[in-house]
């Protein structure tokens, strides 16, 4: 007897590919930049956005705050004036391009020229499901361990841009920052690598100019 084999995470995925492409095409239109934040829980990365978003003040930004539960980094990152929505997955452990096209509709993107989602921290789930960003951006921080790239390498293959946050923990971790980007670069040799602290500011212009010169692109329709 035959029985029939359906490949259902690779139906979920193709379809999540569709979507996501959607929207790439949406935010292209629209002249808005869309980044994926990811990163563990507790990496950093509301922190980052709090020294990134009032550094790019030039621009209106949106976020989307995907969280499992709680509104806590919705009020941190309203604070900050941009546009918030939480999200809530209920559970489910990333965000994937349908949840996020759900989420700019009910925002809004009108005006807005960048939009974060920072996605529901793990190393895992979200590195497997497209949204449709522009940028995905890793938030790895020093306590975590230079090791990650060995252990969680999907995540750091797909990210355009990795901030290795807590620069300032470094002299209590024994944190190899060369070691680190040996590893990334190994496994994706286009990533940008940018050292910064989100408490003490260190790296966070170069961090914010690097996003700018992405802003300036996409308004510029390139
Ligand atoms: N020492 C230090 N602590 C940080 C830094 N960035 C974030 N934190 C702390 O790390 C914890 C988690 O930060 P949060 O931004 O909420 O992480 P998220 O879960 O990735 O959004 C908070 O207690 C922050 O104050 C940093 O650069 N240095
Ligand atoms: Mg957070």
């Amino acid at each position: 007897m035959k029985i029939e084999v359906f490949e259902t995470k690779e139906r979920v995925l193709a379809d999540n590919e569709s979507a996501a492409r959607e929207t790439r095409a949406l935010m292209r239109e629209r002249g808005t930049l869309l980044i994926n934040l990811m990163g563990s829980p507790g990496a950093g990365k509301t922190s980052v956005l709090s020294r990134v978003i009032p550094a790019l003040g030039e621009f209106r930004i949106g976020v989307m705050e995907a969280d499992v539960d709680s509104d806590v980094d919705a009020k941190t990152v309203a604070a900050l004036g941009a546009r918030v929505i939480q999200l809530h997955t209920g559970g489910l452990c990333h965000m994937d391009a349908d949840m996020t096209r759900r989420g700019l509709d009910r925002m809004g993107i009108d005006g807005l020229d960048a939009v974060f989602l920072e996605n529901i921290g793990n190393l895992v789930c979200p590195a497997e499901f497209e949204i449709g960003a522009d940028l995905r951006m890793t938030v790895l921080s020093v306590p975590e361990g230079d090791d990650k790239p060995l252990k969680y390498p999907l995540m750091f293959t797909i990210a355009d841009l990795v901030a290795v946050n807590k620069l300032d923990t470094a002299p209590i971790f024994d944190f190899d920052l060369a070691a680190f980007k040996a590893r990334v670069l190994a496994l994706n040799p286009k990533a940008e690598i940018i050292p910064i602290s989100a408490k003490t500011g260190e790296g966070c212009a170069e961090l914010a100019s690097f996003l700018r010169s992405l802003i300036e692109k996409r308004r510029r329709g390139e």
